[in-house]
């Protein structure tokens, strides 16, 4: 095999001289350009564009491409330096013009790549929020010129990475996954948007009467959204869950089924929002309803309800709730829930917030509450009548705890603390239920494809989020990142390394930062955080300090893991994107999946079918026995099972990058920039694709086809090897190796 490098672009400069254009760091913009003025040993000094003076070390210094196309180019690999600033000055430089996409094209084949199909069909597109609308990028006309254009031809899009999944799974029968990734308000919503668009236009039936499965599957976004999404202080319209939508086809290439998978709703936003930040958008919508729906609720403005009113934000900014309600409605008809399951979604919705706001006082006995006032009386009668169940049942629900022992049945009085806390975890389940149910509902509706060879899987999951606070979601959200991480440096990194050894080709290992270690950290069996945070919870003594202590203990020697110092409950994580510090106060609660046995008993009663419907009656069994069921244990698993469909699709990775923290178009900001392209392997994945052996030939190929520059070898009667040896020598070539 003869394999031939590029120029190794990313090892330190040497050519630095008096007079050079270069890049050197700054505190603020990262890096500012400049022309070297003089050098002493190592030391460079620089008169930067802005008027600063610099003077850095020379291997901090690189050249700048003072004959760089002005616009910028679409492929990283054309950069005729390949280093951060010249990576990010690209980016930059086609923000600027509006082009928010680069792609990153790597030219050599994986392992299961046979060599007669050494066509590498995995690349990685960059995608930069707008923070503004760009229709004609995506408009029909755009969707036109993609579909069927070779790949490289046009500029790259998302359209690009759609037609290339789908073309492959044509032409190859795989499966193909497209993994979309990035921090919050980084745009990967918006992306999964825009693919299963496209996805959706190449495999529809167009002039189908009707409603068709692409369109339930695109109008699945609006009603899941409506009730997964909410503003943040990052994201106006945040994603509280994770979500895979596997989109079948049949064998002529058309959508033939699909099937929407969920990941981990934040269940705390229902009862607990904080400012400026919003609840589940579905809340204020109905609370904007037209008139007669707002009556027949009982409700009023979103000021009114605790659940709402924690916060001081209610509208968005260029979104009316009116329309959004209208929007949502027309969604779920598309979808296919009827009108009756509608009005009991809404009748649920408006029952929560009507629950939020029945306050506890305290009862004449010790420990005991009542039901506060006459107001919170009125939100008690009006929650049993949308939920359709006895008042008196919904309150004994909140307020008293029933225990059967072998001799008797006892009843016990909960605290005007407790039981608010028994009001807000009935609201939890309530709408986790509700949610699962719109999901099954949307699967069922939408119908299976069991004949389907082939899939397209889209992923759209929570980015990396480090808080100043950080609870068990973030815990939850940041191991998911982790796993992404690793199924991204396995495809990336180690398995071109791999081959490479496999080849014994001389290769200095470019370092990766390999994050297996954390991945053990948290979810190793026995032993990791999930399976010591399990037993904690199954101790009834347990505490989240005895948690915390348990974790300082066992991992005291733990490169990943540190105790900050005078902490008792918090413990650190060394994540691939950086420490996040973790308050394990409430992880024990957060991480106990189950439902009060009165407000299970409470629901299961309702004369409502559709709120019944979300409490089927436990079977015998389960009801007596205590088996725990551990949040963090099963979405461990769900991970998993994610993992194993991703790692048989041949996958593509879209990066999006947030240009800046205000949210605002044509900002673009560098140091934020970096550290995302850093945390997401962008920049070693840059390095890898530029410094391997991009081009591979057998020595068969090879003489094949370069052959002609050296007749005379062809004539001789040269082994393979070194005839191609010969040819090599010849033309006095270097960055190759022959194995
Ligand atoms: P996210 O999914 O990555 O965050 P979104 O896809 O919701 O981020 O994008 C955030 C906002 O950025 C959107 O609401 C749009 O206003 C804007 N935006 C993103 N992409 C585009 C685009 N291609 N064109 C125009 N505007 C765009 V989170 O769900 O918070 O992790 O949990
Ligand atoms: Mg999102």
């Amino acid at each position: 095999m003869v394999e031939t490098r590029a120029e190794d672009v990313m090892a330190a400069p040497v050519n630095i001289i008096v007079g050079s254009h270069v890049w050197v760091e700054d505190p603020v913009q990262a890096w500012i350009d400049g022309e070297v003025f003089k050098i002493n040993g190592e030391e460079v000094h620089v008169q930067a564009t802005n008027g600063k003076t610099v003077v850095a070390d020379i291997s901090k210094v690189f050249p700048k491409d003072t004959e760089a196309s002005p616009g910028g180019v679409d492929d990283m690999t054309k950069l005729s330096y390949l280093h951060e600033p010249g990576v990010l000055h690209n980016l930059a430089t086609r923000y600027e013009l509006n082009e928010i996409y680069v792609r990153l094209i790597f030219s050599f084949p994986f392992h299961d790549l046979t060599w007669s199909n050494p066509t590498y069909t995995g690349n990685i597109l960059i995608a930069i929020n707008p923070f503004q609308r760009l229709p004609h990028l995506y408009d029909t006309h755009m969707m036109e010129q993609y579909k069927g254009a070779q790949f490289g031809e046009l500029s790259p899009h998302v359209f690009a990475v759609a037609d290339v999944a789908y073309r492959a799974m044509i032409n190859e029968g795989r499966s193909n996954s497209i993994l979309v990734s990035g921090e919050s308000g980084a745009g990967k919503t918006e992306t999964t948007k825009m693919l299963m668009r496209y996805l959706a236009y190449l495999g529809g039936r167009s002039g189908v009467e009707g409603r068709t499965v692409e369109q339930q599957v695109l109008e699945s976004n609006p009603v899941l959204e409506a009730f997964g999404n909410a503003k943040t202080v990052r994201n106006n319209n945040s994603s509280r869950f994770g979500k895979f939508v596997e989109l079948q086809f049949d064998k002529n290439g058309r959508i033939s089924g699909a099937a929407v998978r969920t990941y981990l709703l934040e269940r705390s936003r229902v009862c607990q929002v904080s400012d400026p930040e919003r609840n589940y958008h579905c809340f204020y919508l109905l609370c904007a309803a037209p008139p007669e729906v707002r009556e027949k609720y009982k409700l009023d403005h979103p000021k009114t309800f605790h659940y709402l009113n924690q916060s001081n934000c209610y509208k968005l900014d260029g979104v009316d709730d009116t329309e959004e309600y209208l929007a949502t409605r027309r969604a779920m008809d598309v979808v296919g829930i009827s009108e009756e399951e509608q009005e009991g979604i809404f009748r649920v919705v408006a029952a929560i917030l009507h629950l939020g706001n029945i306050d506890f006082g305290k009862g004449e006995e010790v420990d005991s509450s009542v039901i506060k006032d006459e107001k919170s009386r009125f939100h008690l009668n009006t929650t049993a009548e949308l939920l359709r169940c006895d008042a008196k049942s919904l309150e004994d629900a909140l307020i008293k705890r029933v225990m059967v022992t072998p001799e008797e049945v006892i009843t016990r009085t909960l605290d005007p603390g407790s039981a608010a806390g028994s009001r807000d975890a009935l609201a939890k389940t309530v709408y986790s239920r509700l949610f699962d149910w719109l999901v099954d509902k949307i699967n069922s509706s939408i119908g299976q494809d069991p004949n389907s060879k082939s899939l397209i899987g889209v992923l759209d999951i929570y980015g990396f989020e480090s808080f100043k606070f950080n609870s068990f979601e973030q815990f939850c959200i940041n191991f998911t990142n982790e796993k992404l991480q690793q199924h991204f440096n396995q495809h990336v990194f180690k398995m071109e390394q791999e081959e490479y050894t496999k080849e014994e080709i001389n290769w200095s290992y470019i370092e990766f930062v390999d994050n297996q270690d954390v991945l053990d950290l948290i979810e190793k069996k026995p032993g990791g955080i999930i399976a010591l945070l399990d037993e904690a919870c199954m101790f009834p003594k347990s505490t989240h300090e005895t948690f915390a202590q348990k974790l300082y203990q066992t991992f005291k020697n733990n490169k990943r893991f540190i105790k900050p110092k005078l902490s008792r409950t918090s413990f650190t994580i060394s994540h691939y994107a950086g420490e996040v510090t973790y308050l394990a106060d409430l992880f024990l609660d957060k991480n106990k999946d189950y439902v009060v046995a009165e407000h299970q008993v409470l629901l299961t009663a309702s004369k409502c079918p559709f709120a019944a419907g979300l409490f089927p009656p436990l079977p015998e069994e389960s009801s007596k026995s205590s088996k725990f069921s551990s949040i963090g244990s099963r979405f461990k698993l769900q991970l998993q099972s994610l993992m194993e469909t991703l790692n048989s699709t041949e996958p593509h990775y879209i990066r999006c990058v947030k240009p800046n923290n205000v949210l605002k178009p044509t900002i673009f900001e560098n140091a934020n920039i970096i550290q995302q392209l850093r945390c997401g392997g962008v920049l070693e994945a840059i390095r890898i694709s530029c410094a391997g052996y991009p081009t591979r030939r057998t020595f068969y190929e090879f003489l094949h086809r370069f052959g002609v520059l050296a007749p005379e070898v062809l004539e001789g009667n040269y082994d393979e090897k070194v005839a191609c040896q010969k040819i090599l020598d010849k033309m006095g070539l270097q960055g190759y190796q022959v194995t």
